[in-house]
């Protein structure tokens, strides 16, 4: 235990009434914390059993675990309300409880509270988890000790007290950025803004200022300049600007340029590294490492280290992910390809690498409340076989002309989709899983999505 932090957690929560919302991932980081720390507390979730009450007793010894509802006396009751990211407050049964003295915060704003570990932050619609991937990576590799948290999966009140670290590259999602109030990082960026979690946000305007809202009180605000909605709002006209993007780079910036007829990462006039030799292709991933080097640049990271680094990172899972199997078809696994945006990077990221053999698309599931609309050209002019599936398949099926209905079909699983792409394809061409909606109606998460689809692949083809 940390007694510096032991000291800041006992000032600003001793004797408070504290309410964690939700008893997943989050919240039970948050729940192990404060019982590390000596601090009571009560949990509300409102499904029937995310927790069995034994184990919970068993962990955190008399503190209180009221689940099936939510308990609105408990929440009004509440100083300082935990709000697991999941959650949207502002559904009436919370909203209404919630007592006008509550401090009202998540997991991020805690730890921004307690810790003063400079913080390198990355949001974004897309390309979240490939950056700070990289970043951590990278930071390591160069000897430094960074950590990685938040929206990827690792909680970071589960990090907060484990190392000394020089740096933490947070990812955040617009449902924690709702609750950070105190985040002061050294470096900020909003990757790219499309649509996605309007069925929460509503708007996209909405949406956008949630994500802007990373750059409070950044020392260097880093934005996509062809995407001018990451571009900080007036109100972050405090920090440093560093920008980049498809372009070729003013001084201090990042682009991309050509010389001598091949394209390459620039810093300002410095050609970096031509982009053939970089191990994740397509111009999405070609934006993402600019980000990387920008963040860790602001970060007093050496570029030319940075880029020696990255050569051997190899990508993530479920990103555009080439499955081996070693049919003469390339099938790629971009499951996490979760909204509109992610699917009309894949397809222009790898369109260029068919050389004239057919693509085949295999998207559809629950879309959030999205436009569909952005991918219309992409269906008509890039995709030669549109399969279909899940809760929204038929409106992305909708997008296509009406002369290529005999080449759309929606299907009811995804064992069926593949079946029908290997009837489909031949040597040489693409079956891309990118289903520019979320996995929520037919699987678990983008994971179980993933793996069904690569099982599907490799078994049907021993059937075969
Ligand atoms: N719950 C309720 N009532 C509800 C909804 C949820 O009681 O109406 C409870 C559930 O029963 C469960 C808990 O809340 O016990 C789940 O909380 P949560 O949905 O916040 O999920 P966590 O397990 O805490 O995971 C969260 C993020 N999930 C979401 O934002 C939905 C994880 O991101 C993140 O990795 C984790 O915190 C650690 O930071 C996942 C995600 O899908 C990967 N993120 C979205 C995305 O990337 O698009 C934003
Ligand atoms: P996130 O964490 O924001 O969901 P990931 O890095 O996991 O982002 O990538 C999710 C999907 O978005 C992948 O399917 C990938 O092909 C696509 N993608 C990655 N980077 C970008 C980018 N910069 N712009 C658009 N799409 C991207």
């Amino acid at each position: 235990m940390n007694k510096e932090l032991q000291q800041s957690v006992t000032a600003q929560l001793a004797n408070k009434r504290i309410v964690i919302l939700g008893i997943g991932i989050t919240g039970l980081s948050c729940a192990r914390f404060l019982h590390r720390y000596k601090i009571s507390f009560a949990v509300n979730d409102s499904r029937a059993m995310p927790i069995s009450p034994g184990d919970f007793k068993h962990q955190f010894a008399d503190n209180t675990l009221v689940l099936g509802h939510w308990d609105q006396a408990l929440i009004a009751q509440a100083d300082v309300l935990i709000v697991s990211p999941g959650i949207d407050i502002a559904e009436s049964e919370i909203d209404k409880a919630i007592s006008k003295h509550c401090d009202v915060i998540g997991d991020i704003e805690l730890f921004c509270r307690l810790s003063d570990t400079p913080i390198l932050a990355v949001t974004g619609s897309n390309g979240k988890s490939t950056v700070v991937s990289m970043l951590h990576y990278v930071g390591n590799d160069l000897g430094y000790c960074v950590q990685l948290g938040g929206n990827i999966g690792l909680p970071v009140l589960d990090q907060i007290d484990k190392v000394q670290a020089d740096f933490i590259v947070l990812e955040l999602s617009s449902f924690q950025l709702e609750t950070v109030k105190s985040m002061k990082a050294l470096a900020a960026t909003v990757l790219n803004l499309s649509d996605d979690h309007l069925d929460r946000h509503k708007t996209l305007a909405n949406y956008g200022a949630i994500k802007q809202s990373i750059y409070q009180n950044c020392t260097y605000a880093i934005f996509n300049c062809n995407d001018l909605a990451t571009q900080p709002n007036a109100i972050y006209a405090q920090s440093s600007h560093l920008s980049f993007g498809i372009d070729p780079a003013q001084s201090g910036d990042f682009g991309l340029a050509t010389v001598h007829d091949e394209s390459y990462l620039m810093y300002g006039e410095q050609a970096l590294c031509a982009l053939a030799q970089l191990p994740l292709q397509g111009i999405h991933n070609a934006l993402n490492y600019l980000a990387v080097l920008a963040l860790g640049k602001s970060a007093g990271w050496d570029l030319n280290a940075m880029l020696a680094s990255l050569m051997a990172f190899k990508g993530l899972a479920h990103r555009c992910e080439v499955i081996e199997s070693n049919d003469g078809i390339r099938w790629v696994n971009d499951s996490k390809a979760t909204n509109v945006g992610a699917t009309l990077a894949a397809i222009e990221g790898l369109s260029p690498t068919l050389k004239g053999n057919k693509l085949i698309l295999i998207a559809g599931g629950d879309g959030k409340g999205a436009d569909f609309s952005p991918l219309s050209q992409a269906l008509t002019q890039q995709v030669d076989y549109l399969i279909t599936l899940g809760k929204d398949g038929r409106a992305i099926a909708s997008l296509r002309a009406d002369q290529q209905a005999d080449k759309t079909t929606h299907v009811d699983s995804l064992s069926a989709a593949v079946a029908l792409a290997r009837t489909q394809a031949h040597l040489g061409d693409m079956v891309l899983l990118s289903p520019a909606c979320a996995s929520l109606d037919m699987f678990a998460n983008y994971v179980e999505r993933g793996v069904v689809f690569i099982k599907s692949v490799l078994m049907q083809k021993e059937g075969n």
